[in-house]
């Protein structure tokens, strides 16, 4: 029986993904956890599925997923959470935005809570780019005004949960998980709403190690806000 599984979605990641596979199993091993990594690569043309398949055996605890149709963030994260046999599932950016070594507490903590989430707007969160930190705050004061809900990050796409608590939501499954970050978003307010208890856990955004982002400020503005409009007039 697997405790966790982690969710890993790349897209040109070829120099990280290693890196964070190892640093996950450094974070996991002296846990005890049964832990398994899922690669949810969407044919990155760089390479990244074959760095992995090059470094691991790929019939242990890594496993790699490569989706060829149907492409996007939200949807290979839904991916890897229904091929995923972890009792806990555990999503999480793939360029060390997101802390590996966080992952034993956030499941921990699981025994408390039914959702815990990684949160940049807590205290001792943050982000090293300073710009893109203000501009985020901002946003999620928006949306806190828009859906009267108390979540500081609803935009950090850092998570666990127990499988048994996110399955609850799997008759909804197809109008979360579509477009970017955004599914997040609706992830959360769906959370709320049936009183999960959710915990927000401080992390701190190093800058990517390498590699770029995917996502263009103004692109991205405009996806959200687009998603939050809907969101608000139409609900989930
Ligand atoms: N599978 C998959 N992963 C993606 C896609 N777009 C972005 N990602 C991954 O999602 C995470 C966040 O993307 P990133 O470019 O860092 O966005 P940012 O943190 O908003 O700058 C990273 O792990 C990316 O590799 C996609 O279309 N498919
Ligand atoms: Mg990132």
């Amino acid at each position: 029986m697997t405790d966790v599984s982690i969710i890993l979605p790349t897209y040109n990641e070829r120099d990280n993904i290693c890196d964070l596979i190892d640093a996950i199993e450094a974070a996991l091993t002296p846990s005890g956890l049964r832990w398994e990594v899922l690669v949810v690569d969407d044919s990155s043309p760089d390479g990244t599925a074959a760095a992995v398949r090059q470094r691991y055996e790929l019939d242990g605890p890594v496993q790699l997923h490569v989706r060829t149709a149907d492409k996007g963030l939200a949807k290979a994260i839904r991916y890897g959470l229904e091929q995923a046999a972890g009792r806990t599932l555990v999503v999480m950016d793939t360029d060390f935005n997101h802390d590996p070594a966080l992952i034993p507490q956030m499941v921990d903590l699981l025994r408390y809570y039914e959702l815990v989430i990684g949160s940049r707007f807590v205290m001792r969160g943050g982000m090293e780019d300073t710009a893109r930190y203000r501009m985020s705050l901002l946003y999620n004061v928006f949306i806190r005004l828009l859906f009267h809900t108390q979540i500081q990050d609803n935009l950090s796409g850092f998570f666990a949960v127990r499988r048994e608590t996110l399955f609850q939501l799997q008759p909804k499954f197809d109008r979360i998980f579509y477009g970017y970050g955004d599914y997040f978003i609706r992830l959360l307010l769906l959370a709320w709403r049936n009183d999960w208890k959710i915990l927000e856990v401080p992390v701190f955004y190093i800058l990517r190690r390498h590699g770029e982002s995917k996502t263009g400020f103004w692109d991205v503005f405009r996806d959200y806000t687009l998603a939050v409009v809907k969101l608000r007039l139409w609900g989930v």
